[in-house]
């Protein structure tokens, strides 16, 4: 596998701590061990996440193409635009985000506070558009960059989650890179690896870099689009394009890719009591955040999982948290007695 051939710039404070989650482990039943690999301590970049990893592998070619203008798209709540925001700032490029109504639920400040506030707070142009929930390319997007053509600036797209990017998944194959080396320290190998999915390159990323080992499907994607096929089906294409882009060596086949789409629902962007649940035990056991939108779904999957016997007594799971957690201010009413 090749990863090294393709240039990275520098966002991210370097490895992320794996530590054990041994009171959330013990209250489960205490028959598989629980770790967490914090992605979302993972940049002085706004808070950084899962995307200032991707974006360690755009950036380059940003720079390379001269372009000033970074220009993404997510739900009014998206941490990606946070995220491609705070990286525009910290390269002295300018920042146009769409902003999709992706979610039916409307906390009095939705619009106002957490993600979206920390955009507007970091010069990013935030646009507002009232379509509804889509993964793919969006003509709002499309809108966007072409406006900052015509006012004769030289936009960079980045999609949604930078899952369509041709580069999107190679940040998580250095993940998988990563964690090989924090095992060969740690003196064990992960059974598991649950990360959340929704625009895909995450985990297509993992699928790619766990396949080097061996260890494809025991990536358990939990799925919190609530539309799992369009994820599944999204993952497995960006995986077979970078497998083929880091040159592993094989094909990514359906059976490499493991999505859960129990958790999803009822809505993208809506809990669950299961997830409200799940999210408290995280936060009471471990004093680990997790979102409504994303790892809040991972986390009930895992801790389902965990309470149905899915993982072998004697596993070790890694949970990988991507961040998310500057949403939570947008949930006030449901977590307002904790
Ligand atoms: C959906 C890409 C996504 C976000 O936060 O915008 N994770």
């Amino acid at each position: 596998m090749n990863l090294e051939r393709f240039a990275r710039y520098p966002l991210t404070f370097g490895v992320t701590a794996i530590h054990p989650l041994k009171r959330l482990s013990a209250h489960l039943g205490g028959q598989v061990e629980l770790y967490a690999k914090r992605e979302d301590c993972n940049s002085g970049l706004a808070f950084g996440g899962n995307k200032t990893r991707k974006l360690e592998y755009i950036v380059p070619d940003v720079l390379a193409q001269g372009c000033d203008t970074l220009v993404s798209i997510g739900g009014v709540q998206s941490n990606q635009t946070r995220q491609v925001a705070a990286v525009a700032a910290h390269l002295g490029l300018k920042c146009v985000l769409v902003q999709e109504n992706w979610v039916n639920y409307a906390d009095a400040l939705y619009d106002r506070v957490g993600n979206i506030q920390m955009s507007r707070i970091m010069g990013a142009d935030v646009r507002l558009v009232d379509t509804g929930f889509d993964i793919g390319i969006r003509q709002s997007w499309e809108e966007a960059v072409q406006s900052v053509r015509e006012q004769g600036g030289n936009p960079y797209p980045i999609p949604a989650g930078c899952s369509e990017h041709p580069l999107g998944g190679l940040g998580y194959v250095g993940f998988a890179q990563e964690v090989r080396l924090q095992e060969a320290e740690l003196g064990f190998r992960f059974d598991y690896i649950v990360v959340c999915s929704v625009t895909g390159s995450t985990q297509a990323g993992m699928v790619v870099g766990f396949a080097a080992d061996g260890r494809a499907d025991r990536v358990i994607g939990i799925d919190a689009s609530a539309r799992p096929e369009h994820t599944r089906a999204q993952i497995l294409r960006i995986a077979r394009h970078t497998a083929q882009l880091v040159e592993l060596g094989r094909e990514i086949t359906d059976a490499d890719v493991v999505l859960d789409p129990r958790y999803g629902g009822p809505e993208y962007g809506l809990p669950s009591k299961h997830t409200l649940e799940a999210i408290r035990l995280s936060a009471k056991y471990e004093g680990m955040i997790t979102d409504p939108v994303y790892e809040g779904k991972s986390m009930q999957g895992m801790i389902d999982r965990v309470r149905r016997g899915k993982f072998p007594v004697g596993s070790k799971v890694l949970y990988v948290h991507l961040g998310g957690a500057p949403a939570l201010n947008a949930y006030s009413f449901l977590l307002r007695n904790g």
